[in-house]
């Protein structure tokens, strides 16, 4: 196990020193307790934890070797690419290594040879956490940054994604966007997605190798140049809609869409001096935990919070076990400055006894039957403890008291059942007919048609005669000649009273005739 927050602190630019505990041993006059305090894990170099993939497949040069040149000297190609030689090689862990002084190692892609196809890459980085970025990405690039490419992110270990930044020499050529600095953004921008050229024109590659997302900036806009007034953007983050979740994500994707183009147009015939090459990818954050933990370790493959509050989760996103008296919330930054703990509570340890089992936040006192009671019971949940499921659903077994899906709705069928209630295993109580557990099912002696009828017919008690057939049990189809409900009568034709034509002969086919309107006419005209 990797203690994470004895690796950061030295040289991090932006050390957000504040909530970084948890709790501590007070003496007040009641004695010695704990008091707690909101929490974060201290902000870290985030490309020590990553996953990367690099697509499409063959996109990394080396495979076959290939030659490249350079814009500054594009008929000088000596340089070689071999995937088989590692001093020669350049795979994508070699974005997030650490470089020795000087000396850059990068990932590089295929040249653009097959120009004038795109040269496309897509490079995304995976947690399989959520982070909070605290300062700006920044992406390394030697020979040259792309001319066109965009940022993209997820908030759950991509399967949505969201765009995140757009760059390009010209953003209304290439994403019919006006370009925007990150800078000039006010505070009611601060989490807009933009357009910058600022990163992508042609400086010459050693000069200007950065492309950044700028998280400083944003933050400037509340805590000033300096990033002094840390509490106004603390203030800000908790309170304007969708700004800390701006900064938050589980992966980033970098699309490449067109290289380096040395400040001209792509010249045919040279495509070797057009390629990608990133020699780092830095990003800085630290792990999200909802401000319940000031640590963050590696476990098991992935990072973890080290929940504290009574808390557990991957992000300290739920209350523990026996701790969900109340139901759970994040922490807060504030009051400034120590914050709200917003903690987990045990059974029993608030609102006088009065248990909840984590679907209530509040109880009340009833006067006239002296008893303390929850108020608005969530979760389908109801009782005096919340202890009970609303009629309409039913308790899962599988379920502890504290758990929100304790009560499962019973999903009784709307015809087939008297109700929507069901017992303690979800079976409904049927109308006569109905079967099954939710009463939308028909016994066999019955026929479904919005509800269950009996039988008209069937293959063994209730046949049609003289050659007719079972129509889902629900009519006899006779042949010509006959009718009756089980084709028991030759056909009667004619006004009431008439006597029945014994010889069949042309008419409408009876099947298609068989409403039961024909029916009862028919009845009638029989004598039933
Ligand atoms: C990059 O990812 C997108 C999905 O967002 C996909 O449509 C596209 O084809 C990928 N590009 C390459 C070059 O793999
Ligand atoms: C992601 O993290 C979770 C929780 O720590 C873990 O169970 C899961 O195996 C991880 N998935 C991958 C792909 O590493
Ligand atoms: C969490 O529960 C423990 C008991 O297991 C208790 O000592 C501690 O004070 C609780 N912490 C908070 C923040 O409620
Ligand atoms: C019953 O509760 C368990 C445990 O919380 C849960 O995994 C399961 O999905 C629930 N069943 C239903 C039908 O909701
Ligand atoms: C619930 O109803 C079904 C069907 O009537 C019955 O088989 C089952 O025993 C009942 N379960 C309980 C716990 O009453
Ligand atoms: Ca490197």
């Amino acid at each position: 196990m990797l203690l994470l927050a004895s690796l950061l602190l030295h040289c991090l630019p932006l050390a957000m020193g504040d909530y970084d505990i948890c709790k501590s041993w007070v003496t007040t006059d009641e004695g010695p307790s704990w008091e707690f305090y909101a929490c974060q894990p201290k902000a870290m170099s985030m490309k020590d934890y990553v996953t990367v993939k690099v697509e499409p497949a063959g996109i990394t040069c080396g495979d076959p070797p290939e030659r490249f040149c350079t814009h500054e000297n594009p008929y000088l190609c000596s340089d070689e690419c071999d995937a088989s030689n590692p001093d020669l090689a350049h795979p994508p862990r070699l974005m997030f290594d650490k470089e020795d002084e000087g000396l850059a190692t990068y990932w590089q892609s295929v040249t653009w040879s097959r120009y004038p196809s795109p040269l496309e890459a897509n490079i995304t980085l995976s947690w399989n956490k959520s982070i909070e970025l605290t300062d700006d990405i920044v992406v390394t690039f030697e020979y040259g940054r792309p001319t066109i490419m965009m940022l993209e992110k997820s908030l759950d270990n991509g399967r949505t994604w969201h765009p995140y930044q757009y760059y390009a020499e010209d953003c209304m050529e290439a994403f019919n966007m006006p370009p925007r600095r990150v800078r000039d953004l006010s505070s009611t921008s601060a989490n807009r997605v933009v357009c910058t050229e600022e990163y992508s024109r042609w400086a010459g590659s050693k000069k200007e190798k950065h492309v950044r997302f700028e998280v400083r900036d944003r933050f400037a806009i509340f805590a000033g140049p300096d990033l002094r007034n840390l509490d106004n953007l603390y203030t800000r983050l908790e309170s304007a809609k969708g700004l800390k979740e701006f900064f938050t994500a589980t992966d980033l994707r970098m699309k490449l869409l067109r290289p380096a183009l040395g400040g001209t147009y792509v010249q045919r015939e040279n495509l070797y001096k057009y390629f990608y090459a990133i020699s780092n990818i830095e990003v800085t954050g630290r792990c999200k935990c909802n401000l319940h933990a000031n640590l963050c370790s590696y476990k098991e493959g992935g990072l973890q919070c080290e929940c504290e509050h009574n808390t557990t989760g991957q992000d300290c996103g739920k209350c523990k076990k026996n701790f969900r008296t109340r139901s759970w919330r994040a922490g807060s930054y504030l009051p400034l400055p120590n914050g709200s703990p917003n903690a987990c509570a045990a059974a029993g340890s608030a609102f006088g006894n009065c248990e909840c089992y984590g679907h209530s936040n509040r109880c009340s006192y009833i006067d006239f039957l002296n008893v303390v009671t929850c108020v608005s019971c969530k979760h389908n949940t109801r009782g005096q403890h919340c202890q009970h499921c609303r009629l309409g659903y039913y308790r899962n077994g599988s379920a502890e008291l504290d758990d929100e899906n304790v009560c499962i709705e019973c999903n009784c069928n709307q015809i087939g059942s008297i109700n929507d209630r069901c017992n303690e295993t979800g079976h409904c109580e049927c109308r006569e007919g109905a079967a099954g557990p939710k009463c939308d099912d028909c016994l066999p002696s019955h026929y479904w048609r919005q509800g269950c009828f009996p039988n008209v017919c069937d293959d063994e008690y209730l046949l049609c005669q003289n050659g007719g057939t079972c129509y889902q049990n629900q009519r006899c189809l006779c042949p010509s000649g006959y009718q009756g409900v089980l084709c028991d009568q030759p056909l009667c034709q004619g006004e009431e009273g008439q006597a029945c034509d014994p010889a069949p002969h042309a008419g409408p086919h009876l099947a298609a005739l068989l409403g039961s309107g024909l029916l009862l006419w028919l009845a009638g005209c029989l004598g039933y």
